[in-house]
């Protein structure tokens, strides 16, 4: 099946939620939040938030439950692309083929934007009730988001520019660049269905495993990354691991667990095609 097929309810969900809450585009100031509509709405695959109400619903929760810290996860990571796409990073002039939103909006209204993103994110979560779950969330997304997390990876990265890499270099900057939000968003899914301990671990290193493959197939299809060290069919290799780890971790969780183990085969099924031969689904 589809992604979108697959995953339909989730999307919804998230689609009616994100229009629901940024600000509606003719509030003043109406060009910024024509500009924040722009960085959300516009297209995306929304894995994230998809792996946020999956990981609730295998704890036992209902994607309901996951909305708000889905979707500030959503904001967050729109707004890291709007900052990444920037003259002062990487100067893309297209994101999911249209201009990217400082080419439409000016360079100073996409910074201003991503620190709207930003900051919507932490308003959301900081209504989230019971005020706990609220702080936990927050606590959670915002270390993933941070210099611990992903822009700790994305200095990483610059630094790394003109360098020769090393695999252990590129672990680092994956790991923390990509991966802290994806593994944030298995977790948080997982409190907002108030799992246990054990559970909360399993999701923690589901979303490890996931983040990683997510960033090598990433590179597969940039022909970028792990590429610059790696033989593609090592890193083809590498990903069939991770999934397989990932699988393995959130088996115990049985049938509940269904969307995340369908999760995780999109990846594989995203990888360029000869990469599939021989690989089991259900490994
Ligand atoms: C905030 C200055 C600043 C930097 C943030 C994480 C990051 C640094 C920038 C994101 C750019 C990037 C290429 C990150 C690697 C992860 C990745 C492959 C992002 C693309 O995510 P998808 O494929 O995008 O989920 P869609 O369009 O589907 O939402």
């Amino acid at each position: 099946m589809k992604y979108e097929e697959s995953f339909k309810d989730y999307l919804g969900l998230l689609e009616s939620k994100m229009k629901e809450v940024l600000p509606p585009a003719d509030h003043p100031p109406v060009r910024l939040h024509e500009a924040m509509r722009y960085a959300v709405l516009e297209g995306g695959k929304r894995f994230r938030p998809v792996m946020a109400f999956a990981a609730c619903e295998a704890c036992g929760g209902k994607p309901e439950q996951a909305l708000i810290p889905a979707v500030s996860i959503e904001l967050i990571h729109s707004y890291s692309l709007v900052h990444d796409d920037l003259p002062a990073l990487d100067n893309d002039e297209l994101r999911r083929g249209m201009p990217t939103l400082h080419m439409k909006y000016g360079e100073a209204l996409a910074v201003l934007t991503g620190d709207a993103l930003l900051t919507l994110a932490m308003q959301l979560l900081s209504g989230v009730r019971p005020p706990k779950l609220a702080a936990s969330l927050l606590h959670e997304i915002s270390t993933a988001a941070g210099s611990y997390g992903m822009i700790g990876g994305q200095v990483a990265d610059l630094e790394a520019e003109g360098r020769e890499l090393d695999v252990a270099t590129l672990d680092y900057i994956n790991v923390h660049k990509t991966g802290k939000l994806i593994r944030t968003s298995a977790s948080a899914g997982a409190m907002a269905a108030g799992a246990g301990r054990d559970d909360r671990t399993r999701l923690n290193r589901y979303g490890e495993f996931t983040g990683l493959a997510f960033q090598a197939v990433d590179d597969l299809l940039d022909h970028d990354g792990y590429l610059q060290v790696m033989k593609p069919g090592e890193v083809k290799e590498q990903v069939r691991d991770l999934i397989a780890k990932a699988k393995r971790e959130i088996r115990p969780l049985g049938k509940k667990a269904g969307k995340l183990i369908q999760l995780a085969d999109f990846l594989l099924e995203r990888m360029p095609k000869e990469a599939l031969k021989n690989v089991s689904v259900d490994s």
